[in-house]
């Protein structure tokens, strides 16, 4: 089993709700238990389009068997079920899942860098992931 740190943002729709069904969500992955959930706490949008709505972000610690690459694809599953529309980058989105931390893993492939590289500079992914370290 490992440790692994996850991100969560959302700004459009019942942002609190969306929160709660990607936890659960990702609470009901096989070989993979969720271990902390921080408080959800509201942040003004950083980047992307001006005028979208302000967002709640939260951060999980959780423990899984999945591998990152599939954990990734597990992730983009929820975000689809969810609702999430690939619009501009950062754009307003339902929900987004990222992964801050896999281990001590170091991943740098195509389609997932980890630990995330944007994190150490975003106060909406640390203050919620100071509460669940
Ligand atoms: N996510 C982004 C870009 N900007 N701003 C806030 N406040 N919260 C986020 O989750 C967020 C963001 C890209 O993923
Ligand atoms: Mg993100
Ligand atoms: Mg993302």
């Amino acid at each position: 089993m490992v440790i692994c740190y996850l991100g969560i943002g959302a700004n459009l729709g019942n942002r609190r709700k969306n929160i709660e069904e990607a936890i659960k969500k990702i609470k009901e992955l096989k070989q993979t238990k969720v271990l902390k959930v921080s408080r959800l706490i509201q942040t003004k949008p950083v980047g992307g389009p001006s005028g979208q709505p302000d967002f709640l972000n939260a951060a999980l610690k959780i423990q899984t068997r999945i591998t990152p690459l599939n954990l990734l694809k597990e992730l983009k599953t929820i975000e689809k079920e969810l609702g999430r529309v690939k619009t501009v980058r950062n754009g307003p989105r339902t929900i987004d899942l990222d992964i801050l931390f896999y281990g001590n893993k170091i991943i740098q492939s195509k389609v997932l860098t980890v630990p995330h590289p944007r994190m150490f500079a975003r106060e909406f992914v640390l203050k919620p992931l100071a509460e669940v370290i």
